[in-house]
């Protein structure tokens, strides 16, 4: 999992606006409305105002990424909802969110990014719910992926997750992961549910092939000018974006690519259910 940095999501908080009016654009969706799709959820707004939502630094590992916290409460107030980052991190945070009423609880360390519900015991992984978000992204600007050929690029949680909500769209799902056994084992999950899913062990020619695609591997210049036509999606939950930066603004209106945002809300919405 690529670790944020502080310049990669310093701008969230201002910008949530803009953000659901391109989401709009795309998608048809708002990122609350997305999000809830995502996770096939029908909530009660009127329930949101009741919700109180902490969220607590964490400073273990590599510590505290500047404005992580902030982010993640301006995009959860941003859904509807009552958030606040607690004064104290870690262990005392969380003690800090409970004794101030909390019922769900957002925290990240190096290796794990969960949102707990205290009241039913629900979790949300952010890699499982940034994979279920951009699958649903990529559903609704094509409003419906049924017998849709898509590629999923890197086999990992977000793609793996993002395979299975495919599944439940009916899609045509190809995997490509550099490291083959990876590829496998997201085939033989898919398996249990008795869903194929085709491996392409060609980057290059699965690019030129594919023009639906969901970019979950951390890499940068994977998808070229080459690769790219005029019918070409990519939800891209990736960081950093797999899109040659020269291609970026062009294909920018066929493109779901966020830091954050998606993931995050996605999970909100998880834990309600
Ligand atoms: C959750 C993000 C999405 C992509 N990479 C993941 C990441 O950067 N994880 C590390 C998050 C560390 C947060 C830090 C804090 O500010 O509380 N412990």
């Amino acid at each position: 999992m690529t670790r944020l940095k502080e310049d990669d999501i310093d701008e969230i908080s201002a910008n949530l606006s803009n953000y659901d009016n391109e989401l709009v654009k795309k998608t048809g969706y708002l990122l609350s409305e997305l999000a809830e799709y995502a996770v096939c959820a029908d909530f009660d707004k009127l329930k949101s105002q009741s919700i109180q939502v902490a969220v607590i630094p964490m400073t273990c590992g590599q510590g505290i990424i500047g404005g992580f916290g902030e982010s993640v409460v301006s995009i959860v107030k941003h859904l509807g909802f009552k958030a606040w980052i607690t004064d104290s991190p870690d262990a005392g945070g969380v003690a800090e969110a409970v004794q101030n009423g909390a019922d769900v609880l957002f925290m990240a360390d190096d290796l794990r990014f969960v949102a707990i519900n205290l009241r039913t015991g629900v979790i949300s992984d952010n890699g499982d719910a940034t994979g279920k978000g951009y699958a649903a992204g990529l559903e609704r600007m094509n409003k419906g992926l049924q017998e849709k050929e898509v590629l999923i690029l890197g086999a990992g949680p977000v793609g793996t997750s993002a395979a299975f909500s495919l599944a439940r769209y009916k899609a045509k799902i190809f995997i490509f992961d550099p490291d083959l056994s990876a590829s496998r084992t997201l085939v033989e999950k898919l398996r249990k549910i008795e869903y194929t899913v085709n491996v392409e062990t060609n980057l290059d020619q699965a690019l030129k092939h594919h023009h639906l695609i969901i970019d979950a591997c951390p890499a940068d210049n994977v998808i070229l000018r080459h690769h790219l036509r005029e019918d070409t999606q990519i939800a891209a939950p990736g960081i950093p974006l797999g899109v040659e930066s020269a291609m970026i603004e062009q294909i920018s209106p066929r493109l779901l690519h966020d830091p954050l945002q998606l993931g995050v809300a996605v999970m909100m919405f998880e834990v309600l259910k």
